[in-house]
């Protein structure tokens, strides 16, 4: 673990051309750092300044003025990682922050991991670990429904869901602590009658946010869509009419798409990544063959596959080989090139496609808007909105609450055959650790790795 008692910097703002620029150093040392290379036009040193007020000056590398600059400093605990901040404000570009930056280096700061601000925010107490996972989702969304989940989350929603199952959870514990060395039979059948009322209410709860993530987590992580089928069907043609440019090329040879070509679409607020991909067929063609095994990889992750057959062709085993792999994910089944003359009989479509299918033509407008509302429909039940509650959208939430699951379960089992009060302890303990590890009240290294290396540098 990097050293909690260095002071840090980084440069918190994109490198490129822009109007102003942001170093950020937090630390015992920072004012200190800042103090040697800032002279505010007023001379005033920045130890003595007002705390959150700009201050005019430049930035000194011994003589030499580096840039003309604001400054502020921001004492802890009331700053972001609750520890003395300055930003230094320049200007845009690269090449006055680089500057800055390595003369903050220079002078006794570190550079900054990345996600280390937020961290020691984190570490210092002042947000907790699902408020520090907010904020990185909302600097990586791409929608406004997706910033917005993480704006609820930063504000402590999730927090305090999870905050006040884990007061309910030790209510329990101590119910048991306090009944554990009576081995009086009564007190015993009452113990695990009151236990039972506990864990339904707190089952209840955990049910509702898995039953939700669901959508939540498409809500904030996008659709992964995949579009699929044989050469030439039109795979590439339906990537293009969603994203309403010519993105891929499309011809009449088959095999035109070799790789994987991903872009995003925003669907009323909702992200729809969609990957074209190569067209799935028997070949030897060296090339060819890499991609068509890229595109069978990428079916596993996909949430949705559009796969498209061709209307003006015969159902042949290429075809049959799309059905065949797409059987068990959530699918739209497409059939195009409606406007040239069938070549599929309507007995072959009857018994391989059923009923659930749209018959229509990618090139034409109207059956893309058929498409994104199908899409809607199946997800959101045509109607996208984002509830004001909390919602568990993020992976690690997840699969952390879905294990509390199990060991409540467990719990519930020894409830219910009234096994020593003991044993149920131990399974409770487990439930009170994994909602720990939701809101890092318990975390291990390896967590907060994984957590914070999604962060870019400087935040
Ligand atoms: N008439 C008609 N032609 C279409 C339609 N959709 C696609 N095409 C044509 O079909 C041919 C193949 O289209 P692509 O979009 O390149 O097909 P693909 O599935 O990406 O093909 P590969 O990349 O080779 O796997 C092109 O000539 C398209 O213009 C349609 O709805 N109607
Ligand atoms: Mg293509």
């Amino acid at each position: 673990m990097e050293n909690l008692n260095d002071t840090i910097a980084a440069i918190s703002t994109a490198v490129g051309e822009a109007g102003i620029a942001i170093v950020r150093v937090s630390g015992e040392d920072s004012i200190d750092i800042i103090d040697k290379i800032f002279v505010a036009k007023n001379k005033k040193k920045m130890r003595d300044a007002e705390n959150r007020k700009f201050i005019y000056g430049h930035i000194y590398d011994k003589d030499k003025p580096i840039d003309e600059v604001l400054a502020v400093k921001m004492l802890g605990p009331h700053s972001y990682t609750a520890e003395d901040i300055v930003e230094i404000h320049c200007h845009g570009g690269v090449v006055a922050v680089k500057r800055i930056l390595n003369l903050i280096l220079e002078n006794g700061a570190r550079l900054a991991k990345r996600g280390e601000f937020t961290k020691r925010g984190f570490l210092n107490g002042r947000i907790d670990l699902t408020q520090a996972e907010a904020i990185i989702d909302m600097i990586k969304s791409k929608t406004d429904v997706s910033f917005d989940i993480g704006l609820n989350q930063l504000s402590g929603s999730l927090s305090e869901v999870f905050n006040s199952m884990q007061d309910e959870l030790i209510s329990m514990q101590a119910l048991i602590v306090a009944n554990i060395d009576f081995p009086d039979d009564e007190i015993e059948d009452a113990t695990y009658e009151e236990l039972d009322n506990r864990y339904q209410k707190i089952i209840g709860k955990i049910d509702n946010l898995l039953d939700n993530s669901k959508n939540s987590r498409l809500l904030r992580d996008g659709i992964n869509t995949v579009i699929l089928g044989k050469p030439n069907v039109g795979k590439s043609s339906l990537l293009n009419g969603l994203l309403r440019y010519d993105r891929a090329i499309v011809t009449d040879i088959a095999g035109t798409t070799r790789d994987i070509i991903e872009d995003y679409i925003n669907l009323d607020g909702v992200l729809l990544k969609i990957t074209d991909t190569a067209g799935i067929r028997e070949t030897e063609d060296k090339v060819e063959k890499i991609g068509v095994s890229i595109a069978k990889d990428k079916i596993k992750d996909a949430d949705l596959i559009i796969a498209i057959f061709d209307l003006s062709r015969e159902f042949d085993d290429d075809d049959r080989e799309i059905l065949n792999l797409i059987k068990d994910k959530k699918h739209i089944t497409i059939l195009n090139k409606d406007d040239l003359p069938q070549e599929i009989s309507d007995k072959d479509i009857e018994k391989n496609f059923g009923k659930n299918f749209l018959k229509l033509s990618v090139i034409e407008n109207k059956s893309i808007l058929e498409i994104e509302n199908l899409i809607k429909d199946m997800f959101f039940d045509g109607e996208i909105k984002i509830s004001q509650d909390a919602v568990l959208s993020n992976i690690r939430h997840i699969n952390a609450l879905k294990e509390a699951k199990k060991d409540l379960e467990a719990v519930k089992r020894g409830i219910d055959e009234k096994v020593f009060l003991d044993l149920v302890a131990v399974d409770l303990e487990n439930v009170i650790n994994h909602i720990s590890e939701i809101t890092g009240a318990i975390t291990t290294e390896d967590i907060l790795d994984r957590v914070f290396s999604e962060f870019c540098i400087g935040k």
